[in-house]
């Protein structure tokens, strides 16, 4: 019943279930295994789709013969299990000569080299099917700002996705851009910290229209904010190109959890959103399996990311049909009409006849709402007793 299907696009990283269980304090638990052999473990859990970073599917250091071996044996795994490339990025965090970031990096010969690597890794990218194109700097950002004016990070960030666009253009890509914001980790300071900062930072470009966002749970978790409301902004501007879902405790290290994993009730709201909305991007789990895991395990969290969200969708549609739920909703959303000759689009009469009429603000401030009410009926879908 809760079995995903393509038309899900569900999609995983070579990265995610790829994962080995490094972290900062220990050495790798698990064995790591090739891209075509990660394609074949997404296909037997259900997944429509693969991305990748240019050097998860090509080693930074792999001779031309090297790369077009692995492409060949990558591309024979999509044909025999079906599975696509909707998205692909850069690594220009992994490698010392980005320990500065890349774009925004002090040194111009690094900035160069970010520039002609991920022109590189777009090739690549289109080449396997990519028709959205993930930025993420991990490295843009600082541990002190006496290193890096953060004037002239901006501006150095905007030449760079500037270029890039009209590179993708010139090539005639059918490429879009989707930029992911994160507050920290691995820089001490990462700029344009959130979801909204680079919906903003977009309209500044040349090509705005080639560039929306892919927000993740976890970043505006991270930052203590309202995952919903980001993604929210961005579905309003038509600008949710992507999104990363996992999941992650408030406050803590950067843990990329398995889906509802956690906070069981913003995942909720979150899925609502974006089935209610119709947004028919990738769902793409950036997220991976505990340390702890073998490859079994991480068959049970890749499945169970997906799961999760088939679940929660089934519980929106409850929620959506659900009559007292509706009877609340049509209660606090009543609109008699009386207001419209006063307010929405401004009149210099409106605001004339605005200025003088008389509220009953007493009675205003005495209405009740039931929240509690509707918030209860919302936890009880949520706990399988309604
Ligand atoms: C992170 C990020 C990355 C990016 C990935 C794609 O916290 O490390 O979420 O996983 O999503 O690099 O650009
Ligand atoms: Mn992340
Ligand atoms: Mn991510």
């Amino acid at each position: 019943m809760y079995s995903p299907s393509a038309a899900d696009k569900f999609t995983f990283g070579l990265w995610t279930v790829g994962h080995i269980g490094r972290d900062p304090f220990g050495e790798p638990t698990r064995l790591a295994k090739k891209p075509h052999e990660i394609v074949h473990f997404l296909a037997e859990v259900g997944a429509y789709g693969v991305n990748f970073h240019d050097n998860d599917l090509v080693p930074i250091d792999a001779t031309p013969a090297e790369r077009d071996q692995i492409i060949k044996q990558f591309k024979q795994a999509l044909d025999d299990t079906g599975l696509v490339v909707p998205m692909a990025t850069t690594n220009l965090f992994s490698d010392p000569a980005f320990k500065d970031g890349a774009f925004t990096a002090n040194d111009p010969q690094v900035r160069a080299y970010a520039l002609q690597k991920t022109m590189h890794a777009i090739d690549m990218g289109v080449e396997l099917g990519a028709e959205v194109y993930v930025f993420w700097g991990g490295r843009e950002g600082t541990e002190t700002d006496a290193a890096k004016d953060p004037i002239t990070a901006i501006k150095r960030s905007r030449e760079a996705m500037n270029y890039l666009c009209h590179y993708v253009k010139d090539q005639g890509y059918n490429l879009k851009f989707a930029l992911e914001a994160k507050p920290n980790e691995p820089r001490g300071d990462i700029y344009n910290a959130t979801t909204g900062n680079m919906l903003a930072f977009i309209e500044t470009l040349d090509l705005p229209e080639m560039v929306g966002v892919n927000p993740e749970v976890a970043h505006e978790h991270m930052a203590g904010l309202n995952f919903t409301h980001h993604v929210a902004q961005a579905i309003e501007q038509d600008k949710l190109f992507h999104i990363d879902l996992n999941d992650q405790a408030f406050g803590r290290y950067d843990q990329d959890f398995r889906f509802a994993a956690v906070n069981l009730k913003s995942a909720f709201f979150l899925v609502k959103l974006l089935e209610d909305s119709g947004y028919s991007g990738n769902k793409h789990f950036d997220a991976h399996a505990y340390r702890t895991s073998d490859y079994n395990d991480v068959k049970a969290f890749a499945r169970g990311c997906m799961r999760n969200y088939l679940i929660l969708k089934e519980k929106v549609a409850r929620w959506n049909a659900d009559s007292e739920i509706q009877a609340v909703l049509a209660e606090i959303n009543a609109d008699d009409g009386s207001m419209d000759q006063f307010v929405g689009a401004y009149s210099a009469d409106k605001a004339a006849a605005l200025k003088s009429l008389t509220f009953d603000r007493a009675a205003l401030g005495q209405r009740g709402f039931p929240y509690e009410a509707l918030d209860q009926l919302t936890v009880e879908i949520l706990l399988g007793v309604r």
